[in-house]
């Protein structure tokens, strides 16, 4: 294990004395967004420790490699790491930022868990010193940054915390920064994207936005924390709101034996009407998520937002169906086509499509044929089914039913006649496109 960072180092003195020059952050969770921030930073000249409670993350990343799939990160961390910016560690070291990036779950009652975030918390406590800022990048339910201060209050009588709503100055600063960027092009996005930076008060989101302009582009926009915990579960649920009335008029016009692309395609020529795509369900880890969080936070009033949520999941079960009956009106094989949570990535968690194909294995796997570019065997889940994982052309040449259930580039080059005499179901209007 590489040494965290040397803890001798003088950190910058309290908030009315002139801090020393900032260069260590330490960034807390080195999953989907903590690793490529890390990297992002000590490629603008950081001097990062990443810090992870996995052995074998921890020495992956300081052995300058990656333990998850997304563009340019290898050649990123290969060379943070090369130059001695990036380091990892099971222990969280004393520097002058922390960023808390670290997962928040669902639980089973669809509420919040940001056990994550207060354990990260308590980490970080013992070694803070004043000057320091505090960053929380998790997708959390509002109040989550103040409750970070109040863990850090708890554990740290010596330290005076900033307090919401107050002008006073703390002894160290905390800020609520969400993540923003879209899987498959996070190292771009972390650097183009506008970020929002919400202090527990003003002088906390100046501070954090010191950290960001170093290496944002975009525009750092400052505000308060509660406010930029809610812009965070907005973001995923407009989109979720919007995607999920694309699936249900996909539903609507099954029922009116239209075709929904182009109905969308011709409604879009309106000026002020942008509909989105239907598909299989919502996957993710955020947009499936997120809008829980408010629903959870404002039951009675989130009616629209729970109902969304309520039509993307829905429109699993629906393209399930929709599979089953196609299975009942032929004896021959289907081929399902993807399994990932969305286009060109290898990501198959949270994925409807792989929900799909799992569930019609488990009843029908002798006739499932399974077509995904990003899997070189088949999940677990599948053991012992039946199911198989076969190359395009012999899913065409084999299967009578080809279902379209990832939008994939691998699979976009399909004529009208690679699909001659099959039924065909195109759960995201592909073959439209
Ligand atoms: N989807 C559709 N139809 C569409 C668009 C998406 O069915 O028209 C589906 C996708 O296939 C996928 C799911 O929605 O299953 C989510 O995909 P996505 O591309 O919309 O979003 P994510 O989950 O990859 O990333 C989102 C982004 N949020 C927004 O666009 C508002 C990203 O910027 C966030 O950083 C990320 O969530 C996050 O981590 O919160």
């Amino acid at each position: 294990m590489n040494a965290p960072f040397d803890t001798s180092t003088a950190i910058g003195p309290a908030a009315n004395v002139q801090p020393a020059p900032d260069h260590q952050v330490a960034v807390i969770g080195l999953g989907y967004i903590g690793l490529p921030t890390a990297a992002v930073l000590a490629s603008y000249g950081w001097d990062v420790c990443g810090v992870d409670v996995s052995e074998k993350v921890v020495e992956t990343v300081n052995a300058g490699g990656i333990h998850i799939e997304e563009k340019d990160l290898d050649r990123l961390v290969r060379e943070a790491s090369d130059s001695g910016k990036l380091t990892a560690s099971l222990e969280v070291p004393s520097a002058h930022f922390y960023m808390i990036a670290v997962p928040t779950p669902l639980t089973e009652e669809k509420t919040p868990d940001i056990s994550y975030v207060e354990s990260a918390a308590r980490a970080i406590a013992p070694q803070v010193q004043p000057g320091a800022c505090v960053i929380v990048e998790s997708t959390s339910p509002v109040g989550t940054t103040e409750r970070v201060a109040q863990i850090i209050a708890e554990l740290r009588p010596d330290l005076k915390l900033p307090v919401y709503g107050s002008q006073e100055p703390g002894d160290i600063a905390l800020a609520y920064c969400p993540e923003r960027v879209l899987p498959g092009k996070i190292v771009r996005e972390l650097v183009q994207n506008d970020r929002v930076i919400g202090g527990i008060t003003p002088a906390c989101a100046s501070r954090a936005g010191a950290l960001y302009k170093s290496f944002v582009e975009g525009d750092c926009l400052t505000t308060n924390c509660r406010i930029a915990e809610t812009v965070k579960l907005t973001e995923n649920s407009y989109r979720d709101v919007n995607i999920a009335f694309a699936n249900e008029l996909s539903v609507i016009a099954d029922d009116l034996g239209v075709d929904v692309w182009d109905v969308i395609a011709l409604a879009n020529r309106h000026p002020r009407v942008n509909i989105l795509q239907p598909g299989p369900g919502v996957g993710g880890h955020c947009i499936a998520v997120d809008p829980w969080f408010l629903v959870a936070s404002s039951p009675k009033a989130a009616n629209l937002i729970r109902t969304a949520r309520e039509v993307n999941d829905f429109k699993a079960v629906y393209t399930e169906r929709r599979v089953r009956a196609l299975l009942d009106a032929v004896p021959g094989k289907v081929a399902l086509l993807g399994l990932a949570f969305k286009p060109d990535i290898d990501d198959f968690r949270e994925s409807p499509a792989m929900e799909i194909a799992l569930s019609l294995a488990k009843t029908r796997g002798s006739r499932i044929m399974v077509v995904e570019p990003y899997a070189t065997e088949l999940p677990a889940g599948f053991a012992g089914s039946g199911a198989q994982l076969v190359e395009l052309d012999e899913a065409l040449q084999t299967a009578e039913v080809i279902v379209v259930l990832v939008d994939h580039t691998a699979f976009k080059h399909l004529l009208p006649a690679d699909l001659a005499g099959k039924l065909v179901f195109d759960t995201r209007g592909m073959l439209k496109k």
